[in-house]
């Protein structure tokens, strides 16, 4: 057998404002994301779930005036602190982290805990940009701030759980944005980071998009994070999110995408960790995203039709 894979659930709601979403990584398991990953020659591991807070200990103000109007900002340290620490002990026995969400604040954890010790770069599918702060945030919602706090940006208290030692602007790439808040389109502009919105997907196709993010997340750094947002593509094919945007990706698109991560993995092992986030099954249709969520996992590690 070729990778281990170690699944590690992250049933983590605090970051967004719907309840339904901490059921993601049973929905997503349920889907039978083991055997699709056996299907594309890999050796899953389930590593279960970390442990959330006490629902009852649930306070969303709770946080100092320091933290802005982020909600539940203890809460989702805690958690980030618990799947840093999985991913980073995973990549330290020789296996690949795979973080099943949960909402996209965990990618916090993921973030942190595989740029710890390596130059990492990110490929990030997403609708939104998710650089927010608790400066900026129009919701308060940390899903809707992993790549900042990754980055180093915006107030987070101690910054040891939220940025991401290897990780620099330069290389993380966005693909298939399409909406962005002003204040985040400013950062964009202002920064290293590259992104690839719809349009350019529309202009040029999927998988040229891919191969150019690619060069962009692995030019000098030791391997990429994919983070993969279900609301990256279109709600008529991933309708169980909690922040559907009309107009994103097919679902043959979506398996391009991925399907172009696999290929250029096989040619240098650049795919170091990857996390599936905001599937919600309150909000889906007969487990219809947690399966496409579970089908373009298997894509990524190298699942093909024939
Ligand atoms: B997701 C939003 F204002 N930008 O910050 C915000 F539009 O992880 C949405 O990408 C964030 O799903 C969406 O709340 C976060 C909003
Ligand atoms: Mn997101
Ligand atoms: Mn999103
Ligand atoms: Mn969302």
């Amino acid at each position: 057998m070729g990778r281990t894979v170690r699944i590690i659930g992250a049933p983590m709601d605090y970051g967004a404002n719907r309840r339904g979403v901490d059921m993601g990584p049973s929905a997503i398991r349920y889907a039978d994301l083991a055997d699709g990953l056996e299907g594309a020659g890999v050796d899953p591991v389930d590593d279960g779930d970390v442990s959330m807070p006490r629902a009852e200990e649930r306070d969303p103000d709770a946080d100092q005036p320091s933290h802005g109007n982020a909600k539940f900002l203890r809460e989702v340290e805690d958690v980030c602190t618990r799947v840093g620490d999985r991913v980073a002990a995973t990549l330290a026995d020789g296996e690949f982290p795979l973080v099943l969400g949960g909402d996209h604040s965990v990618a916090i954890g993921s973030l942190n805990g595989s740029a710890r010790g390596a130059d990492l770069g990110a490929v990030w599918f997403d609708a939104h940009a998710d650089l927010n702060t608790p400066e900026t945030s129009p919701s308060g919602n940390v899903h809707g701030m992993p790549l900042a706090a990754a980055l180093g940006r915006g107030a987070f208290g101690e910054m040891a759980w939220t940025q991401a030692p290897g990780l620099r602007e330069s290389s993380v790439a966005y693909v298939g944005l399409r909406s962005i808040d002003d204040r985040e389109r400013e950062l964009i502009r202002a920064s290293e980071m590259t992104a690839f919105t719809m349009s350019d997907i529309d202009q040029r196709g999927v998988s040229a998009v891919v191969d150019d993010a690619l060069a962009v997340a692995t030019d000098g750094t030791d391997g990429v994070h994919v983070s993969l947002d279900l609301d990256w593509l279109d709600p008529k094919a991933a309708p169980g999110v909690g922040t559907p945007v009309r107009g994103g990706v097919t679902y043959r698109e979506a398996h391009a995408a991925l399907e172009a991560i696999s290929r250029r993995d096989e040619a240098d092992r650049m795919l170091r960790s990857m996390d599936v986030v905001e599937v919600n099954p309150i909000l889906d249709e007969a487990n219809e995203t947690a399966t496409l969520a579970a089908e373009l996992t298997a894509s990524a590690f190298g699942k093909r039709i024939l």
